[in-house]
């Protein structure tokens, strides 16, 4: 009788529990920052080169903010790590 019921709470409670999980592992953002810091020197409309970067993570954060293309042309070999001379 109720077995349709509960079912549709399982459910609801499933996609709620999905919810939470999404948000924690994607979104969460205690402070608002973004989780990967774009550099101050990042810009999508110039052609920067891997000596602009400090630190190749900063090169990858303006890489990934500015992709899915390599605009910059930061990686050479196309393996979605740029700039593995910086590491
Ligand atoms: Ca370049
Ligand atoms: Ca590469």
């Amino acid at each position: 009788m109720n077995n349709k019921l509960l079912i549709v709470l399982i459910v609801v409670l499933c996609m709620i529990l999905i919810g939470i999980i999404a948000i924690v592992f994607f979104n969460w953002n205690p402070q608002g920052e973004s989780p990967l810091a774009i550099p101050d020197v990042c810009s999508c409309d110039v052609d920067l080169n891997c000596d602009d970067f400090d630190t190749q993570a900063e090169a990858q954060a303006c890489f990934e903010f500015c992709g899915p293309e390599d605009v910059h042309g930061l990686d050479n070999d196309g393996d979605g790590v740029v700039c593995e001379s910086l590491t």
